[in-house]
């Protein structure tokens, strides 16, 4: 079997929310599998040393492009603007997600807009507007970052659970509405991973002690572990493989 099946040379791809976690990771991997990598997020200075840094990793283009996923109207401006400016987005990487976790019964307002915004209506503002150059192409992949809370529920991730939950259909949607176009939209479902957004559960020690008696495989996961799925669905390899979310979890999912 030959390895250009993975190899994502000549191909774009705009990853939101990566200027740090797993969307950072996202972006090195397909970057090193050969893509042209664009980083999205609000903060250009942190984007600026994120594309450093993946240079430095050897990821040959790298460019940024700082606009608010949140918001309609900027996402449909940003994608405008990489595409006349870089050229053709080839695949989406819907990565951009927060997590503020609370008791449901006290959530304000604020907060559940705030989840719900970032991690769901993000994916669709984003998608729609790179699916239009892709359906004209007929060709084009998307990847929404779901997650085990895509599935299970957890104390205090009201939100969040079902921002993960939300995506995981939207995908099926996406499939749905784009697959006769020549697009494959997957999701990614990571399970538990050592990010900037799971520090203070791991400095918790009788969370880490749970999650690594809950994980089969023992431990949390190393954002490494994700590029090999993320490189998968982005690529040839996965031209038949369409509406499907794909766990990286341990095989936490997997058992009681
Ligand atoms: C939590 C965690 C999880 C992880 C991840 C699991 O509070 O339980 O933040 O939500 O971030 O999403 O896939």
């Amino acid at each position: 079997m030959s390895l250009k099946l993975f190899d994502l040379t000549g191909r774009r791809a705009l990853v939101t929310g990566s200027s740090q976690g797993i969307g950072l990771a996202l972006a090195r991997g397909v970057g090193l599998a050969g893509a042209a990598v664009v980083l999205n997020g609000r903060d250009l200075a942190k984007l600026e040393r994120a594309a450093e840094g993946l240079r430095a990793d050897g990821v040959a283009q790298v460019d940024i492009a700082g606009f608010d996923v949140t918001d309609s109207a900027a996402v449909e401006a940003g994608v405008a603007r990489i595409e006349a400016g870089l050229g053709p987005i080839d695949i989406l990487f819907n990565n951009a997600g927060v997590n503020l976790r609370g008791a449901l019964d006290a959530m304000p307002d604020e907060t559940w807009h705030s989840v719900i915004a970032t991690n769901l209506h993000s994916a669709f503002y984003c998608a729609r507007a790179v699916a239009k150059g892709m359906i004209r192409r007929g060709r084009g992949k998307i990847v929404n970052t779901c997650s085990v809370m895509s599935m299970l529920g957890r104390p205090t991730t009201g939100p969040y659970t079902a921002s993960k939950g939300a995506i995981g259909m939207l995908t099926k949607a996406m499939c749905a509405d784009w697959a006769k176009h020549g697009l494959q939209c997957n999701g990614i479902a990571p399970g538990y991973f050592s990010t900037e957004l799971t520090a203070p559960l791991r400095a918790n020690a009788e969370f880490n002690d749970w999650l690594c008696k809950r994980t089969p495989a023992g431990r949390w996961g190393e954002l490494p572990e994700l590029v090999g799925a993320a490189v998968f669905l982005a690529s040839d390899a996965s031209s038949y493989v369409n509406g499907h979310l794909l766990y990286v979890d341990g095989g936490l999912t997997s058992v009681v």
